[in-house]
């Protein structure tokens, strides 16, 4: 049997009924919203991609039809053991199955628990392990990974440190169209708007990761407030292209928004232009959500004359990192559209640029919070912003040890983030206090990365350093003091620097995702004398970061 579900720092009743009271927070769970925009929107069409087993086939489904495909897969789920309150990890690359998946889990009561395609045993079999997973949906080997070995290792891994392994449930072999072998659910469990519903990836700072848990109640209005914001309505055609469990691309306003309004989410298997450019023209999208690096390698194959009507394309949003003015400015002449700067994170606060904001401030804000009852704090000293509101949470999902570290004694998240505010309210994110690297929007505990080096037989001491980047705004770069060569090494003895690919052989050998690895490595002597402790590391890896000319 599973652990149950454990209990997390929620928001005093005070505030809880002031969230009520205002009409943020409504009795809508995640399975009544699906059952109401399919009453509402049933004809038309709400997902359109690839699925799973077929990732060059178009696929459409209409709200009838999407419901349909839930009750099915939810009787799939049922059968492989998923109960209400169980976990579920998700990890599936933008196939139509996706948005099936997480409403599966709905309809069962049951919570997703949402990770990456790019996502390797290390985070797999944590995510299982932190949350008690009883079910891990993948998609196969047919998306450039062989995922159902993954699930195996996972599971081996899993059980030999004395763990229920989570059933797994591979749907490159389910078929989301025909009738399936199992009888549809089509009601769900009673749940609570207050309840927790799923748990979402934290941008990490530690070894461990955090997992952020959201209830119905706190992320539909944090969804539907953006859908207004960003004035979606049934005309709305939305290109998923990053990820689609990525918070940004889920709910600012995301995939959930658009549904929320009975558009329509296109799924881009890939975000390369080819791919996004092609499917913008032929389903006439209005909206997408990138990262900065995705912005950039867009513009350059607009500019190169990859020939597309992308005269659809009415909003393009950039966040996940800082996008440098210089790009804000390029992005409405040369794509055609206009920008909107979106900053969020998964423990909650989001802000946007709004469309009547004068350019000047699109350009070079990350815009202002959703909600007039999003209470910010900068601190004065170190500028980093502190936050609490009606969708942003009090505490993290089975991490009591490191409470004090990320909410203040009032219930302030503290987002690791520099930011200033302007006289009109928006925010200008101009650093960061946090131990994590923003590659490109993937974020990266450096603690989790230097902690695994610190385990390479030829390593005596590691620092992981961000290192400016042009395309990416920051890289990794690991800084590594090599063990002395022993001193009997003999005739062939092999005491000499790692190499990176080294590293890198070792790390994906650990079950480290890619994008967690060093893109750069340099081997010094020896560090700087600090005494232990984290501040001095932090000092040590600022001295690394300025000892030596960033190469682009
Ligand atoms: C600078 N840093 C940014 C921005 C996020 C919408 C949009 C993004 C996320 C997200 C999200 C930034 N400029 N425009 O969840 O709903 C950095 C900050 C922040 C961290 C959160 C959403 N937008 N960031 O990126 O949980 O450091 O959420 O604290 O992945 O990304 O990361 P994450």
């Amino acid at each position: 049997t599973r652990s149950p579900l454990r209990p997390v720092v929620g928001w005093p009743a005070e505030f809880a009924e002031r969230y009520r009271a205002a009409g943020y927070w409504t009795d809508e769970t995640f399975d009544a919203f699906l059952a109401e925009r399919v009453r509402r929107f049933a004809d038309r069409i709400a997902v359109v991609g690839v699925g799973a087993a077929h990732p060059r086939e178009r696929v459409a489904l209409s709200y009838a039809e999407l419901d349909a495909a839930v009750g099915q897969l939810a009787g799939l789920l049922a059968a492989a053991g998923v109960e209400r309150r169980d976990r579920v990890v998700l990890q599936l690359p933008n196939c139509v199955e996706y948005v099936v998946a997480v409403f599966a889990a709905f309809r069962l009561g049951a919570l997703p628990v949402f990770a990456l395609p790019a996502h390797r045993e290390r985070e797999i079999g944590q995510f299982a392990r932190i949350s008690d997973a009883a079910a891990y949906v993948f998609a196969g080997k047919g998306w450039g990974f062989d995922y159902a070995a993954l699930a195996e290792r996972v599971a081996a891994d899993l059980q030999a440190n004395g763990h229920q392994p989570p059933a797994a449930v591979d749907l490159s072999s389910w078929n989301l169209t025909g009738p399936g072998p199992y009888p549809s659910i089509v009601t769900a469990p009673a749940v609570e708007a207050t309840d927790i519903a799923f748990l979402q990836m934290s941008g990490g700072t530690t070894g461990v990761p955090k997992l952020v848990p959201r209830t119905h109640a706190d992320y539909l209005y944090s969804v539907r407030a953006s859908a207004d914001i960003c004035d979606l309505d049934e005309t709305t055609v939305m290109l998923v292209a990053l990820p689609a469990a990525h918070n940004f691309p889920m709910s600012s306003p995301g995939l959930l928004g658009v549904l929320d309004r009975g558009g329509t989410v296109v799924l881009a298997p890939d975000p390369s232009p080819r791919t996004c450019f092609g499917m913008i023209e032929s389903e006439r999208v209005t909206l997408t959500s990138l990262v900065p690096p995705l912005a950039q390698s867009w513009l350059a194959s607009a500019a190169r004359g990859l020939r597309h009507d992308l005269s659809s394309l009415e909003v393009v949003q950039v966040g996940g990192a800082r996008l440098a003015d210089s790009v804000a400015r390029r992005i409405a002449p040369e794509l055609g559209c206009s920008l909107q700067q979106v900053y969020g994170m998964a423990e909650g606060l989001v802000c946007y640029t709004r469309a009547d904001d004068p350019d000047e401030l699109v350009t070079t804000s990350q815009g202002r919070p959703i909600s007039s009852d999003d209470e910010l704090r900068i601190d004065p000293e170190t500028g980093e912003l502190a936050t609490r509101g009606p969708y942003t949470i009090r505490g993290y999902y089975g991490a009591d040890e490191v409470h004090v570290d990320h909410f203040t004694d009032d219930g302030f998240y503290r987002t690791g983030d520099v930011v200033r505010q302007l006289p009109s309210g928006h925010l200008q994110v101009t650093g960061r206090i946090k131990d994590q690297i923003n590659r490109g929007g993937d974020k990266i505990a450096i603690d989790e990365v230097e902690d695994l080096l610190l385990q390479y037989d030829g390593i005596h001491d590691a620092a992981i350093v961000s290192v400016p980047d042009a395309y990416l705004g920051e890289r990794v770069c690991a800084y590594v003091v090599p063990k002395a060569p022993s001193s009997e090494s003999g005739p062939g003895a092999t005491d000499r620097e790692p190499t990176l690919a080294e590293i890198r052989a070792f790390l994906t050998a650990a079950g480290l995702a890619p994008y967690k690895q060093p893109d750069e490595l340099r081997i010094v002597a020896a560090f700087p004398a600090t005494a232990p402790g984290k501040v001095n590391r932090r000092r040590l890896r600022a001295s690394l970061a300025a000892s030596v000319p960033a190469t682009q």
